[in-house]
């Protein structure tokens, strides 16, 4: 069952924003909530609805339009995932994998890439893969081991890469590989389309959640990549790599706002409906009390998260915000949707409901794109250093 979504009463920058977020409600209450409870059951990618959401323009909306992009500002691209989010988390989850699969091309592509990758990148009908992790090391990313070796116009690329979203379904992939010697120095930034001779794709994983999403291991055994098609020189991987996830874990917070927003709903809908003790549930203070938490943090959330983007959109540093964002959200849309659970009691607990899938499903954003343990990382070095 497909919960209802209450409109959020937004402060946008322009009518146009307001046109683009009603589209995106509109769009996603036709398309997303449709589609998920089966797709996720039966694990299906929905690459029917990222064609769709490509037609829409809605796969590249914080790119500038002269190279394809929505021109849209980071606090709007923001919130129209949040709305996909509220009816289904792998599609904007997908959608911000995909726009952090475009950024090193975009903020440190020569020209001559931007002329030969956005257009496909950009223009809907394509999807990225960002390839950071491996299996020995995730939140230390630095320790990555993929080693490229040049060869003439080619580099050749051996490693694992782990947990990589739309592996198998992406049409690129972005590939942080080690060139140079240890640490964070020695890392370089490849790009290497889906049909790469020696590319491949381990089966993917079984997960708890978001099994219409695809996460899988990505196997590179001397794979050859056009020298041409490494983004910066050797040695600004790591930079690039960390910038790219600046910006993405303001994608995963907005998705949490979202997730959380329709785990609330539907707690709602139902202690509107369930009668206890001669009335609906909803008329108790304990329950009351509950929904008000979950209703206040939700708006917290957003507000930091809106804090973040008009910081990026501003051109001021942000990535101390991008961490409070991702940790606060994710943190949040954990106890949210655990407690539309509590909300719901034994029908909660069932698939009969959604709030079940939406609580194994906010599992996960505690976890991609540096866990919050990693967030206070970087929160607590910046309050350490000043
Ligand atoms: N933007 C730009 N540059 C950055 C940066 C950022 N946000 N964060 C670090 N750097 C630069 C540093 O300035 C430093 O450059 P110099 O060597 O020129 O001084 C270099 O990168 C190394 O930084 P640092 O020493 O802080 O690296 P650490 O190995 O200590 O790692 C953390 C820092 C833990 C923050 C990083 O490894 C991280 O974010 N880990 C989580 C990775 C992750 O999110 N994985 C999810 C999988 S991808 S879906």
């Amino acid at each position: 069952m497909a919960a209802v979504i209450a409109p959020v009463d937004r402060i946008l920058p322009t009518s146009e924003a307001r046109d683009l977020l009603a589209l995106a409600a509109e769009l996603a209450d036709r398309e997303l909530a449709t589609r998920a409870p089966a797709a996720e059951a039966s694990g299906t990618f929905p690459r029917e609805v990222f064609d769709l959401l490509g037609q829409a323009g809605l796969l590249a909306l914080p790119y500038p339009e002269a190279v394809g992009g929505g021109g849209q500002p980071y606090e709007v691209y923001l919130q129209v995932l949040e709305e996909l989010a509220a009816r289904w988390l792998t599609v904007p989850l997908g959608i911000s994998v995909h726009v952090l699969s475009c950024f090193p091309v975009i903020a440190w592509g020569s020209e001559e890439q931007q002329e030969r990758w956005l257009p496909q990148m950009l223009g809907g009908t394509t999807i990225g893969a960002y390839c950071l992790s491996e299996p020995h090391c995730g939140s230390d990313a630095a320790a990555l081991t993929t080693r490229a070796e040049r060869d003439g116009g080619v580099y050749r690329v051996t490693g694992t890469k782990a947990w990589i979203t739309h592996a198998g379904v992406a049409d690129f992939y972005n590939l942080l590989v080690r060139t140079g010697g240890r640490g964070a120095q020695g890392i370089t930034c490849l790009l290497a389309p889906s049909g790469t001779p020696g590319l491949s794709v381990a089966a993917p994983e079984q997960k708890m959640g978001m099994s219409a999403s695809p996460t899988a291991q990505v196997l590179l055994d001397g794979a050859e990549v056009d020298a041409a098609d490494r983004i910066g020189a050797e040695g600004d991987g790591f930079r690039i790599a960390m910038q790219a996830l600046d910006a993405g874990r303001l994608g995963i917070a907005a998705c949490a706002v979202g997730l959380a927003r329709g785990a609330l709903d539907a707690a709602v809908a139902y202690a509107r409906e369930r009668q206890a003790f001669g009335q609906p549930i909803v008329g108790f203070q304990g329950l009351q009390f509950m929904l008000a938490d979950m209703d206040t943090r939700i708006h917290a959330a957003r507000a930091l998260l809106l804090d973040a983007a008009r910081r990026k959109d501003a051109g001021l540093p942000f990535s101390i915000a991008a961490a409070r964002a991702k940790l606060f959200a994710t943190d949040m849309a954990m106890s949210v949707t655990t407690d539309a659970v509590q909300v719901l009691g034994g029908a909660g607990y069932t698939t009969d409901f959604p709030v079940e899938r939406y609580m194994r499903e906010a599992k996960v954003l505690q976890i991609v794109e540096g866990t919050n343990q990693i967030q206070r990382v970087v929160i607590g070095r910046a309050l350490a250093t000043g």
